[in-house]
């Protein structure tokens, strides 16, 4: 009979391609069975009420990373309640979670609403942290600027461990991206880019979040404390896990300013 058998989840498939996902392992697993990958990664993505999204994201990236033989796992990291969104921390947390789990050859974290158009775009890690989402229609396919490093960045463990991880202090839209980028360059660390021919992106539109008012102050004057708000400091409970078809969600209870 036809519809009995579809699931809820399915159905929302409209833009993409159910059968290129059903090989993914639930929890949103998938291994090239016909080579060794290169790479094993783990897609984090921090993540809040961006259903729709998600769901275009995971399908188009599944398809984009099959293609590139790569093994990866999914990830998707959802704080409990009303809270602000803390992109840093939820990145921190999913690089946590995932380590936990596998030692991945590579992290990458990447906003959702973000879709990679250019296939040679390889979503691996190499001996330097990579900025991999670096340009968009919403820039008109442009760098927004020298020290941008938004969107969706790449990096090792060791690359992560490195810089203490990311912020856990900043709450709201904008800035955690440039703390990230100042805390390699304190380390003397200068991230790579691809040329913006291979590494552009399509934005999906959304609307506009509430700023974070403190983010001038903090990326000025805490960088010194790096060591003192990372990994270190990270407080955070895991309140839920959910082996989604295509992702591991991870619902976490963490403090801050509702
Ligand atoms: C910058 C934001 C980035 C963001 C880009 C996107 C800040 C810090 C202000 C001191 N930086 O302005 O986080 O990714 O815009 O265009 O808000």
């Amino acid at each position: 009979m036809i519809g009995t058998s579809v699931k809820p989840e399915l159905s929302l498939d409209r833009f993409t391609n159910v059968e290129e996902t059903l090989d993914v392992r639930i929890g949103g697993h998938w291994t090239p069975s016909y080579c060794t990958p290169r790479f094993n990664i783990a897609l984090i993505i921090p993540y809040k009420d961006r259903d729709e999204h998600l769901h275009l994201f995971t399908n188009n990236i599944i398809r984009f990373l099959k293609a590139q033989h790569i093994a990866f796992s999914i990830f998707v990291i959802e704080p409990v309640g009303k809270i602000m969104f803390n992109r840093a921390m939820l990145m921190s947390i999913g690089y946590l979670e995932a380590k936990k789990r596998q030692n991945y050859d590579c992290y990458i974290f990447h906003d959702v609403d973000l879709i990679p158009l250019i296939l040679q775009n390889y979503y691996g890690c190499y001996d330097l942290p990579r900025h991999i989402a670096v340009a968009s229609n919403k820039t008109n396919f442009k760098l927004n600027y020298a020290g941008y490093f938004g969107g969706a960045i790449g990096m090792t463990a060791k690359q992560i461990e490195r810089i203490n991880g990311f912020s856990n202090i900043m709450f709201g839209w904008g800035g955690e991206d440039d703390d990230i980028y100042n805390r390699l360059r304190k380390m003397n660390i200068k991230p790579r880019r691809y040329p913006i021919e291979i590494s552009a992106y399509v934005a999906l539109g959304h609307g506009d979040d509430s700023a974070n008012p403190k983010s001038m102050d903090q990326i000025e004057n805490h960088l010194q404390f790096m060591d003192q708000d990372g990994l270190n400091t990270l407080v955070y409970k895991v309140n839920m896990v959910k082996e989604r078809r295509l992702f591991t969600l991870i619902y976490v209870n963490i403090k801050g300013p509702s």
